[in-house]
């Protein structure tokens, strides 16, 4: 398998996380949604990360549906989202809110990034910002509740642990925001963050510039 995208990218990182703890080898590059957005549109048409291009050809995209496949590929018994019941629901309502916040998180540093100053829309990105502080908020009572708990749905790591670490240190470092804010989150982020694997696949944002080159 081949991956495709940067890991400040946090839709890859989750997926390159849950590929590690799995045991499913991947080759990776590197690319940048600036710099190489013409080279990743001949993989996903969307010109986004991750992809995911299979031993078969295929290419996967979308960050849920290429770890759906993981799942797949691994099992019931070792998938990393819940099969069913309870369990599933509560780690879907976790990522559900947690894929809200970083898709509005992305908007404002999209706005950033690509906008020129004079076109930038402050009443948008504030916007924004209401949505990704309402869904963290949200997401601190939920690990507040369970706080004793070493995984947030379950008695191992879930999809819900990885998303949710990569989303809250995703907005941390690109937005920026201060997740100190919301301690519950926090503390079960950094908790997730100290672990090897997400030490592997963590390397600071890098703001996306078009067409130029990145900082090694
Ligand atoms: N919902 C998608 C989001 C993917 C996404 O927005 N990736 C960003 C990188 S963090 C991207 O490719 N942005 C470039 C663009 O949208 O032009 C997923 O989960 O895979």
């Amino acid at each position: 398998m081949i991956l495709i995208g940067m890991f400040d990218s946090p839709f890859t990182r989750r997926v390159a996380i849950s590929a590690t703890l799995l045991d499913m080898a991947f080759e990776h590059r590197n690319w940048s949604v600036g710099k190489d957005f013409e080279r990743i549109r001949e993989y996903n048409p969307l010109g986004r990360v991750p992809a995911l291009v299979l031993d078969t050809g295929e290419t996967l995209v979308e960050s849920a549906m290429i770890l759906d496949h993981l799942d797949q590929v691994a099992g019931p018994e070792r998938a990393l989202l819940p099969a069913g019941g309870a369990a599933r629901r509560e780690a879907l309502q976790i990522i559900a809110l947690a894929t809200g916040a970083a898709d509005k998180g992305i908007h404002i540093v999209i706005e950033r990034a690509f906008r020129p100053e004079e076109k930038r829309h402050a009443p948008w990105t504030d916007r924004c910002r209401v949505q990704v502080d309402g869904a963290l908020a949200e997401l601190d009572r939920l690990c507040a509740t369970i706080a004793d708990r070493k995984w947030l749905v379950g008695d191992a790591m879930t999809q819900a642990d990885i998303t949710l670490a990569c989303y809250a240190t995703y907005l941390r470092d690109a937005v920026p925001l201060d997740l100190s804010v919301y301690p519950a989150l926090h503390a079960r982020a950094a908790r997730c963050e100290a672990l090897p694997v997400f030490q592997q696949f963590y390397i600071p944002f890098y703001t996306p510039v078009p067409n130029q080159a990145q900082p090694a």
